[in-house]
């Protein structure tokens, strides 16, 4: 027999596609039906100090928002007291909630936001 110099190539010799061929494993089907990732918001908060241009800024560089849907987010969390940022797996809604606190205390302000089930 020639040797294949594809490291993926099969040594079973062609048959019935319905075979599955000695040696194969073969995973039960229950098994392979993986569920979709649970998803969470980030919600940020009103607070009376920090400035609606931070608020924008955040919005726009954190969660990749246009300067016009980063503005009517600030203000409907301005006017309603919460609002959500974005929805996302558990890791990356995280990662946003630590990057939102970080930037904010590190200007300065007392920005708060929060993670929910989406
Ligand atoms: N209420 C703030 C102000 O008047 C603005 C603000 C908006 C603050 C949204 C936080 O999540 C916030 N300066």
């Amino acid at each position: 027999m020639t040797q294949s110099l594809n490291p993926y190539a099969s040594n079973e010799s062609p048959g019935d596609p319905q075979d599955e061929g000695a040696g194969s494993v073969v995973a039960e089907k229950e098994a392979l039906q993986v569920e979709p990732p649970k998803l969470y918001q980030v919600v940020m908060l009103n607070d009376d100090y920090t400035p609606m241009e931070f608020v924008v800024y955040v919005l726009q560089e954190l969660f990749r928002h246009d300067s016009e849907t980063a503005t009517q987010i600030m203000l409907k969390i301005h006017h309603e007291g919460r609002g959500v940022c974005g929805v996302y797996t558990k890791d990356v809604a995280a990662t946003k909630v630590e990057l939102v606190l970080a930037a904010a205390r590190r200007a300065g302000h007392p920005l708060q936001c929060i993670l929910e089930t989406a």
